[in-house]
């Protein structure tokens, strides 16, 4: 046997004892799943998972970010599966402002809001900081975002930020709830949470009052969770959910989606109009005279096709029709 044949076949084994010790190393997991595979506008998505190294789940931080058909970032979140004790980067505070930074309790919808948001580098390595955030109405429904990055900030380093952001008109009013989130990176583009989530209350006037379903998370022993709600004219099609870690120095990811849909649209085309109404009146006819009819009009759940379902379909059309 040639010298190079033997030291190439050595150098192979040292190789694949090197994959397999890294790869015990890095049994690390983040799973994901939501409540349903298709939601309709207006409905709330529940996002959950865990986060496990070797197979025992473990604290972290989660980055969530929903990302729709069109590519626009509808929610990005830093949820923890537990108390966080060494985090990478830190939010010093965050709040509503003005243009200067001055703090300020209420926004008015249909104009431009401002946070402030102040983030450290806590690591020993210089790092990327992404600051963003993420604001929800009192329906717990994402209605817009903002953030700024700066590269290689120095160990100890950070900066402060005023990040305008557009609130949106027709948007549920009263309490609300805005997110402040340190990142490597996107979620989306594989980066991971540096900081725990910061929340700001604030309060959204010049609108109508909300139903205060409140956005919500939560995370122990290793699980994760958050709901948030789909606008009323969220974009039909398929979002795609990312969630990202980083444990003991390793990078942890996943993806999943679900089908977003127009209530009521029986035919499917993104559309409801006239077309579905034809629809809606065939099932109902069927229904009487018992005979199959489209289930898509059940929309309260009950396996019957009455009044309840009219007023479900005629709040849908109104909707669907209004301007915001
Ligand atoms: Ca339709
Ligand atoms: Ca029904």
């Amino acid at each position: 046997m040639k010298k190079s044949t033997i030291i190439s076949f050595f150098f192979c084994l040292m190789i694949l004892s090197t994959l397999l010790t890294v790869n015990a190393q890095t049994s690390i997991e983040l799973t994901i799943s939501t409540a349903q595979q298709s939601y309709n506008r207006g409905d709330v998505v529940t996002v959950s998972g865990k986060l496990l190294s070797a197979n025992q789940t473990v604290t972290g931080l989660i980055g969530i970010a929903v990302v729709n058909t069109q590519g626009e970032k509808l929610v990005i979140r830093t949820v923890a599966t537990g108390t966080i004790t060494n985090p990478k980067g830190a939010i010093t505070s965050a709040y509503l402002s003005d243009q200067t930074g001055d703090e300020l309790t209420s926004v008015i919808a249909g104009e431009s809001a401002y946070f402030t948001i102040s983030v450290t580098n806590t690591d020993s390595i210089p790092r990327d900081l992404l600051a963003a955030i993420n604001v929800y109405d009192n329906n717990g429904v994402p209605i817009s975002s903002g953030s700024i990055k700066h590269i290689a900030i120095a160990s100890g380093d950070g900066f402060t930020a005023t990040l305008p952001v557009k609130i949106p008109s027709g948007v549920a009013g009263g309490s609300a709830y805005a997110y402040a989130g340190l990142y490597s990176e996107w979620p989306n583009q594989g980066g991971y949470p540096l900081a725990p989530e910061v929340s700001i209350p604030f309060t959204l006037t010049g609108t109508t009052i909300g139903s205060n379903q409140l956005s919500t998370s939560s995370g122990n022993q290793g699980t994760y969770e958050l709901s948030f709600k789909l606008p009323n004219k969220a974009t039909i099609g398929q979002d795609t959910i990312y969630v990202t870690s980083r444990f003991n120095g390793l990078s942890t990811s996943n993806m999943a989606s679900f089908t977003v849909k127009q209530p009521g649209d029986a035919n499917e085309d993104g559309v409801l109009d006239f077309n579905d109404l034809v629809l809606f009146a065939n099932s109902w006819i069927a229904y009487y005279e018992d005979r199959p009819w489209n289930q898509i009009f059940d929309f309260n759940k009950d396996s019957k096709l009455d009044f309840n379902d009219l007023v479900e379909f005629a709040n849908a059309w109104i909707i669907y029709y209004s301007e915001v």
